[in-house]
């Protein structure tokens, strides 16, 4: 007996320190840089210089570099979109009160395009008739993992396996309701003024390399071939397209200040988020949360995931051109200091989490710190901060940043300080 159960534990050890082991393996993959020290020496674009070497002095010179930049990103890494082929139409809504009478509901199926996919939108907002502001982010398993309502429908679509989600078979289910609620304290941003809209970013497009045949994609094929040129639209430049269409919707609604929704996101969806704010002006302030690799982190310094992973890892992200910088980060034309730059002067904020070394911290800092250039030069102002702070220092103005201590989430510290910044703009 004794010995059975010291065998137990023996077994259970082991198996708690395997489970460990694939946990951190999963947050942090070996065999890639992690140690200050060894990144390479790089050569960053400057913001205000053009590809000739002429140096931009004003607001209307920074418009034309701005272009220049935005094209390279196009054509090199998220790939071109198709412009909107019409409005979106809705074709449900429907509305409950909830929050005991605090907030309200609202469910609105949109076609994104003429024989595209549909996606459920989800708003809840302060109840109230006056025009409130929102955080606008998609998320990554169905609304119905958002927030616990029964109302909320849960998504036929494609999704990612999670048993504890219950979502097998690629297959959401009533086990996930309200089982993603700790990223999304919709109580704290409803009774902070402000609605919270979100949909789930595999209706847009599944997230799996599928040769770009469903979803948007399928929808509305770029060119005459099926397949996306080389230069032609990844699945975060159809995420963001969906995120465009998102906000046409809300711009329609009666108790929503379409002028100042802030698109967020976390993790790939902060990539995407990034690029929404790029190629759509009307969003009024953008958030990255651990965004990494293609997202606020620098490329070029090669820490944590690298081009080359992100491209062999998720084929269907980023454009075809963009497989051309694997091993080769030095060659890129730009570095994602320039992605957040071509928000500007519209507020940024990229936030990182200290354990969270794939997503590169310092890498995401030091992009926000070397797009302040070009806010300086617009607002006058740009991030409040030389150093690489501290955990859990946030430095909130037009642009912004902060370091939480932990993991890779997004969490309510992260959303307390994104209300704040909000604040800024939208109050
Ligand atoms: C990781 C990927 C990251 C990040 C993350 C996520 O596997 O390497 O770039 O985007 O996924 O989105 O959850």
């Amino acid at each position: 007996m004794i010995i059975h159960s010291r065998y137990l534990q023996i077994v259970l050890t082991v198996c708690g320190l395997l489970i460990f082991m694939e946990h951190a393996a999963k947050a942090q993959p070996r065999g890639y840089l992690y140690d200050e020290q060894k990144v390479p020496e790089f050569d960053l674009p400057d913001p205000l210089v053009f590809l000739d070497g002429t140096r931009v002095v004003n607001a209307s010179g920074w418009e034309k570099r701005r272009q220049e930049i935005f094209e390279i990103f196009e054509s090199q890494v998220y790939g071109r979109s198709p412009g909107k082929t019409g409005p979106v139409s809705v074709s449900d809504s429907s509305s409950t009160v909830i929050l005991n009478g605090a907030a309200v509901l609202k469910q609105v199926r949109l076609k994104l395009t003429d024989g595209g996919p549909t996606v459920s939108v989800l708003i809840i907002r302060p109840a109230g008739e006056k025009k409130v502001p929102a955080f606008l982010g998609l998320n990554f398993m169905g609304n119905h993992t958002v927030f616990p309502h029964e109302s909320i429908e849960v998504t036929t679509g494609w999704v990612r396996n999670d048993s504890k989600l219950g979502a097998v078979g690629n297959r959401a289910s009533e086990k996930g309701r309200g089982g993603k609620s700790d990223r999304w304290p919709v109580q704290k941003i409803v009774e902070a003024g402000y609605a919270l809209v979100t949909t789930y970013y595999g209706e847009i497009d599944p997230d799996f390399d599928d040769g770009f045949r469903n979803g948007i994609h399928g929808a509305l094929p770029a060119g005459d071939s099926k397949r996306p040129a080389a230069d032609e639209w990844g699945s975060i430049a159809g995420w963001a397209y969906g995120l465009s269409r998102i906000l046409d919707c809300l711009e329609t609604e009666d108790f929503l200040d379409a002028k100042k929704v802030t698109v967020l996101g976390h993790s790939r969806l902060g990539k995407t988020a990034l690029w929404a704010g790029a190629t759509d002006s009307r969003f009024a302030g953008v958030i990255s949360n651990n965004s990494g690799c293609g997202g606020a982190a620098l490329s070029k310094r090669t820490f944590g995931e690298t081009v080359k992973r992100i491209n062999t890892s998720f084929p269907h992200w980023f454009c075809d051109n963009f497989v051309q910088y694997n091993d080769r980060e030095n060659e890129l034309p730009v570095d994602q200091h320039l992605l957040i730059a071509l928000s500007a002067p519209r507020p940024v904020y990229v936030a990182s989490a200290s354990k969270d070394l794939w997503a590169d911290p310092r890498g995401e800092y030091l992009a926000t710190r070397y797009a302040s250039p070009v806010y300086k030069l617009l607002t006058g102002k740009g991030l409040g901060i030389r150093e690489f702070p501290g955990n859990n220092q946030p430095s909130i103005g037009v642009l912004s940043y902060h370091c939480r201590e932990g993991r890779h989430d997004l969490t309510p510290y992260d959303w307390e300080n994104y209300i704040k910044f909000a604040n800024q703009y939208s109050r």
